[in-house]
């Protein structure tokens, strides 16, 4: 291939969402020529993709936005505590335009393959509309929870209506009004379009196959008062969420739920349910870490449901069971459970009648015929991994990433791998990611590697790569930490239990971010311990 076809780089971001724009602005910043490629034609990541109504971050929007610049903290308004996928939308679009990003986003194009040249050093990424790159550094920004699993049922392809992924919502909207409409899945996406159908449908009905726990929004309005008491200390907020182990903005209870009495424990929990949101799981400290300890939180969350669920029959199969609260990542709601209070809402529980298969007009249960104008799948996600392994990217003598994690990802730090130099993954397996507030690990990740390749650059350093060992105690320590947790007893995403044939492996790092944090800083202290850098490219490693 004549070799000035390629668009030469430094460093070549995937993913257009919040994490690849941090890395392009940071990247720049250092001098670096970057591009960032996106699939879509625009940008936005998972707040592009998920225009379902209703949905919305569980994280409010004072900590789940950029700390990078004070300016633009200052400068942007929040309308809700937790804003709406518009809103945030426009505030990442906002972004790119404040920080002159747009010119360096080739959007529309996808990468079908990254491969590593040994002999150059550098990554070479075709894209599926022909434009081929080049670049020193690939960096991996291509989401958590961005590959939507593609659901279907026995004769879908017979039924009239219309069948809609709440992942992948059609831009131009969907008219609900007066349709009789089917959802299936209620994970957060299912829960937070359920009110919101509910209100517009002639007729809604819900497929739930496992009752989750959900907590309340505590959604509000932000005032002029909360946005000026929020800015007027931002530093201070941004600097607890990132010495806090979740990454919210508030400090977390240090006691453990077992060491207080009843009344006091009822009294917290009372309190942190119409305030926290998400935030309820830290209402103890030892809540997700004590069996004993989170029987006390489930049981009341699963009073608070049976409190707003009117009906008997619906109020049990709404009531989650058999796994401890937290272990699946609850919901966070604005009127879930009320919404099967009205008379247009009804619930299938899929264990007692699975559905058979799509007829010409709807759903065909082992109980019923159903009909529909309107089915929406909210079946979730091939999580963590599912968007790293879908393009083909090939490392040292072409290993691929999929055969190299075959029996589930292994990293160093979440960041590095062995054989693939020089490439970075951004929020993936084996760092904070969702089990924190995302967006502030995705910025001390964007951080430390900044600093990371300022520092190679400086030193001549060619090639970086994670060594084996490293990839092997990381992967240990993952472990070891997830086994303090109760996350391992539930099946979930986080083990790669939603997708049949998944390696069972627990994905994310359950250490909280203040500690990831300590453990990057040691490791750059220690001169980027765990990785080898090399002045020339390593043809043999
Ligand atoms: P989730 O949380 O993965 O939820 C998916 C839901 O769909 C969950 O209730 C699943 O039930 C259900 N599901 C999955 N496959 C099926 C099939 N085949 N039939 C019926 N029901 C099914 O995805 P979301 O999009 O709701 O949320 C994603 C994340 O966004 C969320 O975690 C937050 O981080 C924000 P199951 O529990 O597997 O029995």
């Amino acid at each position: 291939t004549n070799i000035e076809e390629y668009i030469r780089l430094d460093a070549i971001v995937v993913g257009a969402g919040f994490a690849g724009l941090r890395a392009l602005w940071s990247l720049q910043k250092l001098g670096l020529k970057t591009r960032v490629i996106e699939a879509s034609d625009q940008i936005g990541g998972v707040w592009n993709f998920n225009r379902y109504p209703g949905a919305r971050c569980d994280v409010e929007s004072f900590d789940y936005s950029y700390r990078f610049s004070p300016e633009l903290e200052q400068d942007w308004r929040w309308s809700e505590r937790y804003a709406t996928q518009p809103e945030i939308l426009r505030y990442i679009n906002h972004v790119a335009d404040r920080f002159d990003l747009r010119q360096y986003i080739d959007l529309s194009t996808r990468m079908d393959q990254a491969r590593y040249d040994e002999d150059a050093g550098q990554w070479v990424v075709t894209s599926d509309v022909g434009k081929c790159y080049r670049a020193t550094y690939l960096i991996l920004a291509v989401g958590q929870l961005s590959r939507p699993k593609d659901t279907t049922y026995p004769g879908q392809e017979t039924f009239a209506g219309k069948v809609i992924y709440s992942a992948n919502w059609p831009r131009e909207g969907v008219d609900l009004a007066g349709k009789r409409i089917a959802i299936i899945g209620t994970g957060s996406s299912g829960v937070q379009m359920t009110p919101v159908v509910a209100r517009e449908a002639a007729q809604l009905t819900v497929f739930q196959r496992t009752a989750n726990y959900s907590i309340p929004a505590a959604n509000a309005p932000v005032s002029d008062e909360e946005d000026a008491a929020v800015k007027a200390n931002y530093r201070q907020r941004r600097e607890n969420a990132r010495r806090s182990p979740s990454g919210l903005g508030f400090i977390p209870n240090g006691a453990s739920a077992l060491e207080v009495s009843e009344e006091e424990r009822e009294l917290e929990y009372e309190k942190a349910w119409n305030r926290l949101g998400f935030g309820f799981a830290l209402t103890y400290k030892d809540i997700l870490l004590d069996l004993a300890s989170n029987k006390t939180a489930s049981d009341f969350i699963r009073k608070k449901i049976a409190s707003r669920v009117k009906d008997p029959q619906l109020r049990e199969k709404l009531t989650p069971e058999g796994f401890p609260f937290g272990t699946r990542r609850p919901s966070v709601d604005d009127g879930f459970y009320e919404a099967f209070n009205r008379d247009n809402v009804a619930l299938v529980d899929l264990k007692e009648t699975p559905i058979e298969k799509f007829t010409p007009t709807g759903i065909r249960t082992s109980a019923a015929d159903l009909p529909f104008d309107i089915v929406i799948y909210a079946t979730g996600f091939d999580a963590f991994t599912g968007s790293l392994l879908a393009p083909d990217i090939s490392g040292r003598n072409g290993l691929t990433l999929a055969k190299k994690w075959e029996a589930g990802p292994v990293t160093h730090l979440g960041i590095g791998v062995k054989a693939f130099p020089n490439m970075f993954i951004i929020g993936g397996p084996g760092s904070p990611s969702l089990l924190s507030n995302v967006l502030l690990s995705t910025e001390e990740q964007l951080d430390w590697l900044t600093s990371f390749l300022e520092k190679a650059r400086k030193d001549n350093v060619q090639e970086i790569e994670a060594d084996a060992q490293a990839e092997q105690d990381w992967v240990e320590h993952v472990n070891e930490r997830a086994a303090e947790t109760l996350y391992l007893m539930t099946p979930s995403y986080y083990i790669g239990a939603e997708m049949p044939g998944k390696p069972r492996v627990f994905m994310p790092y359950s250490g909280g971010v203040r500690y990831y944090r300590r453990i990057l800083e040691n490791v750059a202290k220690e001169g980027y311990s765990g990785f080898t850098l090399r002045k020339e490219p390593a043809v043999e490693a």
